[in-house]
């Protein structure tokens, strides 16, 4: 079976050595991203006045703005140069820094956060705007997908939008963090396992991004633990069976609503 897909054979051995792609093409032109930008305050005014950017989570569920971006054909051929023929999206969320803000995102493993089994699930995260080292891009260290998951600790910091994170120097060592420079329509990728986080955007430029989770259909996530856990299928098919498909939206700007538990300060490690 062959996962090259639209990703050359060095590519995909850089992904599967360092737990990250970049440098590739980009998704949307500028155009296009003016145009994605344009709507994103559709969204944002669905947001209750106690909620942040970051409650827009899954929202590709109910919104055919944000469903049309997760199965954009460009991006499902990348990503299934990763994952092969059969794959699904089960979630998607805003990572949005507005100009002099002192969010952080803490150093940790996405896997350590989710009821998912086994680790086989891609990040891509797309730029919505010019992102480097001084608007808080994120970084990561190459190969620590390799190391296996590490039991995160509780985070007390005011400004980091995680509860759980790593500590640099005690857990794992930021010396050969990368950093990542996007411009607005390009993609990172990451694996499930990389240890990565974000400083916070002291500069006057907007940084704001959105995550999308691709996983194999080997995937099971656990639904006692994530009762409303739900995807849809991207390409091929799924024999299976260990997860809830649903509808497409039918409409352009919709909330989800669901029930939602922390990680435990164990997490999910299996
Ligand atoms: O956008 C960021 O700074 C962090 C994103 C992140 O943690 C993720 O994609 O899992």
């Amino acid at each position: 079976m062959s996962f090259t897909h639209y990703l050359t054979s060095d590519q995909r051995e850089i992904y599967l050595s360092q737990g990250y792609l970049l440098d590739l093409p980009p998704i949307y032109t500028a155009e296009e991203m003016t145009r994605i930008n344009a709507e994103l305050p559709n969204l944002l005014v669905l947001l209750k006045p106690d909620e942040n950017t970051g409650e827009i989570r899954e929202w590709h569920h109910t919104s055919t703005y944000l469903y049309e971006i997760v199965m954009n054909p460009r991006i499902l051929d990348l990503v299934e140069g990763i994952l092969g023929p059969d794959f699904y999206v089960w979630g998607s969320a805003f990572f949005i820094k507005e100009p002099r803000s002192p969010g952080t995102v803490p150093w940790h493993q996405d896997a350590y956060y989710w009821p998912l089994s086994p680790c086989n699930t891609v990040t891509v995260w797309i730029a919505f705007d010019d992102v480097d080292e001084v608007n808080g891009g994120m970084k990561i260290i190459p190969g620590s997908h390799l190391g296996g998951l590490i039991k995160h600790r509780k985070k007390d910091d005011l400004h980091a939008t995680l509860s759980l994170g790593l500590e640099d120097g005690t857990d794992f060592r930021t010396d050969s963090a990368v950093q990542f420079q996007l411009k607005a329509g390009e993609i990172s990728m990451h694996d499930d396992r990389a240890i990565h986080g974000s400083q916070a955007n002291p500069s006057e430029r907007r940084r704001a991004g959105l995550t999308i989770r691709y996983s194999g259909t080997n995937v099971k996530p656990d639904l006692e633990i994530s009762p409303d856990f739900v995807a849809h299928l991207c390409r091929g098919t799924d024999t299976y069976g260990h997860t809830p498909y649903a509808p497409a939206p039918t409409t352009r700007y919709g909330r989800k609503d669901y029930r939602r538990r922390d990680a435990p300060t164990d997490g999910y490690t299996r």
